[in-house]
């Protein structure tokens, strides 16, 4: 079953449109969920004067009847307050492109010199369309108690230290909560506040990393068969998908270039009294891999992290060009944030989760919650029965 989703709509346009399908009959849509998580990616320290006007709920057009999924495609509408799309005066053409922005590529590409074309669309307004497409997921992954949990790690050059794993992610996730920079981190987060001040000051901007865990994945998600389905390439093109991503890393990231094997690779043992988990009994003293060995879950939490750069609308400017003319000038300003490393640990939460559930549901198929349920528990008794007595997993 090939769970899906695509997006529509402008950032000052009427909507935004998100069309998720492959979700079987019968999950719980938790409306309430997907609208927290919707409000607190318009949240966290250092976001402009549009956060004040949109207020991000969703609409349920279709595939949904008394409040559970029917198994048709569904739609999902946040309606934008901010729409002028069509109103010159208030939503001008650009022609002096962002450096760092989709302006110049993307004028060029349409062959225009206004680049309200596409900025429109590559705005980061449109993460609240993954935001509710990955919440709406997690309403199947709940079923299943796969749990995920997105913070900041750093932003700036003032990073956390924090160290998350399967049995503390809770108490953190409230420390998190209570940060205005969503850093789980009580001096972190003052400092970082202080950083996005001073970038306001210098008319600047600046980036950060975020973290998502999720929690709770039976190992066997995914596949080492085929590149295109392996867990951490679907991760990695997704996360790199979100606007203003540079870098994705999964578990250890780039920091295995630098440590020999045996520092690196997770060691296995197993306890027999774990055997009912989803882990299957199978223990790990550390989780290097995120999760993830050869491109399929191993019933480690998986980990990716990804790097955001500074938002491009600089109120300063950038050395740039117009369009129109081909002189030089600094790049057009227009409202923005200062900084929305908070709200993309949000996205990168849901986004990668979405990325999970898909995978769940390579191999739990089924049409109705019921059938995937029975699909699950199938896969989970064979494999706490390991080894099987059948041929193919035995040589005779
Ligand atoms: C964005 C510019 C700003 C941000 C926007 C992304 O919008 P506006 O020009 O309307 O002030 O606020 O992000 C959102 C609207 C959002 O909901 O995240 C951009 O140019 O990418």
């Amino acid at each position: 079953m090939n769970l899906t989703y695509s997006t529509a709509g402008e950032s000052h346009g009427p909507a935004l449109v998100i069309n998720v399908s492959g979700l079987p009959a019968g999950v719980q849509v938790d409306e309430s969920f997907i609208n927290g998580e919707l409000k607190r990616r318009q949240g966290g320290y250092g976001r402009g004067a549009r956060q004040r006007i949109e207020e991000d709920t969703i609409e349920v057009l279709t595939g949904v009847r008394l409040g559970r999924t029917t198994g048709a495609p569904v739609t999902l509408v946040i309606r934008n307050h901010d729409s002028r799309l069509d109103d010159t005066a208030k939503t001008p053409p650009v022609f002096r492109p962002r450096p760092g922005h989709a302006d110049l590529a993307g004028s060029i590409k349409w062959l225009t010199t206004d680049c309200r074309e596409t900025l429109e669309r590559a705005s980061a307004r449109e993460t609240a369309s993954r935001v509710a497409a990955g919440a709406l997921a997690r309403c199947l992954l709940r079923e299943f108690e796969i749990q995920a949990f997105g913070f900041v790690r750093s932003i700036l050059d003032c990073a956390t230290a924090v160290a998350v794993d399967e049995h503390n992610w809770e108490t953190i996730r409230g420390l998190r909560d209570a940060s205005e920079t969503y850093c789980p981190d009580t001096a972190a987060t003052e400092r970082q506040c202080t950083i996005i001040r001073q970038a306001k000051i210098d008319q600047t901007t600046v980036g950060g990393l975020i973290e998502a865990h999720i929690f709770g994945c039976p190992p066997g998600l995914g596949t080492c068969v085929d590149w295109r389905d392996k867990l951490d390439a679907r991760l990695a093109y997704a996360v790199m998908g979100i606007q203003a991503m540079k870098s994705v890393e999964i578990g250890l990231g780039k920091d295995v270039a630098s440590r020999p094997g045996h520092e690196v690779h997770d060691a296995i043992s197993f306890d027999s009294e774990q055997r009912q988990r989803h882990t299957l009994g199978f223990t790990r003293t550390s989780n290097n891999a995120g999760g993830t060995e050869g491109g399929m879950t191993n019933g480690q939490p998986v980990v990716v992290r990804a790097a955001m750069k500074p938002i491009a609308t600089l109120l300063r400017g950038m050395p740039s060009v117009d369009l129109n003319t081909k002189q030089t000038q600094q790049s057009q300003y227009e409202r923005s944030d200062v900084c929305a490393v908070s709200a993309a640990s949000v996205v990168l939460e849901n986004v990668a989760a979405f990325e999970v559930a898909r995978v769940f549901r390579d191999k739990f198929s089924g049409d109705s919650l019921t059938e995937t349920r029975a699909q699950f528990e199938a896969f989970m008794k064979y494999a706490r029965l390991l080894p099987l007595e059948e041929p193919h997993t035995r040589l005779a």
